[in-house]
């Protein structure tokens, strides 16, 4: 059977306000390195599925809210975000020698007696950000705002049975962000808000492809019954985010298996990674999920720079036809993907996929 949407064009929801994001290093044990969650990732997706001949690019005005953000982030988060934008612009204006400025935590609250002081200085960063890598500039609130916005209005094209098929292409990221941390390139969970979005349709599931574990996603839905997050990632013994992605975390009390974490070995290739891919797809099925957010981070390649996969172009395609299989309306949410120019070619490969099933 074929699913009603071939005679109507995919919508790729883009935004370029997350031009206006773009922190200049980071740091590598020690060694100060580019950033490498770069605007031109973006900007090469986006005109890889530009090209393709059933795609239009959608560039939807602002209709996520705050208050629909605190469905799945601590209030306290999204003030921090602001507040720090606005402590960006400030420094910026005192220091216009200085370059970009953007801020980093440099106090993290290691034990909770730590944390209450910290928490009402005016050093708190380190309460918000589990890692380094998601400093904020004076523009960073907005672009990260518009990458989420990206993600609902995606959903909402879904959940209105305008399409069965959307693609967000998020910048910032989202994956690494939880409850009320940043973290990983990730400040507001991007996959959270579209899977939040899309329950009016019943329950579904989030299928996270990214090579690294979405350790705030998995958080955010840890105790939902309603939503399913499956992971398919490197080992987190050996990589980042190192403290959580293991098989053995299940799920919460109030949802014991709707958690399913599928680590892989580093160095993992087209084969043992298909075989991932099929046991995550029969557990969506089984819980008869009727929509899927898929989290789709290209850092699986074996050409990207940070990471040790050796996925081939054409598993892109696969995935993406295997996952029509399902027969359920699929919003695809941007993550990581740091071979540059890749995100474009592999991003169409898999929408390609999913649509010319
Ligand atoms: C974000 B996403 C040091 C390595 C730090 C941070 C990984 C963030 C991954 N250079 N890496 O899941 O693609
Ligand atoms: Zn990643």
């Amino acid at each position: 059977m074929k699913l009603a949407h071939k005679n109507s064009l995919v919508p790729v929801f883009y935004a370029d306000t997350h031009n206006l994001h773009q922190p200049l290093y980071e740091y590598d044990r020690g060694l100060q390195i580019p950033y490498q969650e770069i605007p031109r990732r973006i900007e090469a997706a986006k005109a890889a599925l530009c090209a393709l001949p059933f795609t239009k690019l959608i560039n939807p005005s602002r209709r996520l809210t705050e208050a629909f953000c605190l469905n799945l982030h601590a209030a306290a988060l999204i003030d921090y975000l602001k507040r720090s934008s606005i402590q960006a612009a400030k420094l910026q204006q005192e220091h216009p020698d200085q370059g970009e400025v953007y801020l980093t935590p440099w106090i993290y609250p290691l034990k909770p007696a730590m944390a209450s002081g910290l928490r009402n200085s005016p050093e708190a960063m380190g309460c918000f950000a589990f890692d380094l890598y998601a400093p904020v500039g004076e523009h960073s609130w907005e672009a990260v705002f518009a990458s989420a916005n990206l993600a609902f209005t995606a959903a909402d094209a879904v959940l209105r049975g305008e399409t069965q098929i959307a693609y967000a292409l998020c910048r910032p990221p989202g994956h690494h962000a939880g409850y009320d941390y940043t973290g990983g390139y990730c400040y507001l969970n991007n996959a959270a808000i579209a899977a939040e979005s899309l329950l009016p349709l019943g329950a579904g599931a989030i299928l996270d492809i990214d090579y690294h574990h979405g350790n705030g996603t998995q958080e955010i839905f840890w105790e939902r019954a309603d939503v399913l997050y499956v992971s398919i990632h490197a080992d987190p013994r050996a990589e980042y985010p190192f403290y959580s992605g293991f098989a053995e975390e299940r799920g919460g009390k109030a949802a014991f298996d709707k958690n399913l974490n599928l680590p892989l070995p580093m160095g993992s290739g087209d084969t043992v990674y298909l075989h991932a891919l099929d046991k995550a797809l029969a557990a969506i099925q089984n819980m008869e999920a009727q929509w899927l957010v898929l989290s789709a981070g290209y850092d699986t390649c074996h050409e990207d720079p940070t990471t040790t996969f050796t996925l081939t172009d054409a598993v892109y395609a696969e995935i993406g036809k295997r996952i029509a299989k399902l027969q359920i309306p699929v919003v695809i949410v941007h993550e990581g993907g740091y071979a540059v120019e890749a995100n474009g070619r592999l991003a169409a490969q898999l929408l390609s996929g999913l649509f010319l099933n």
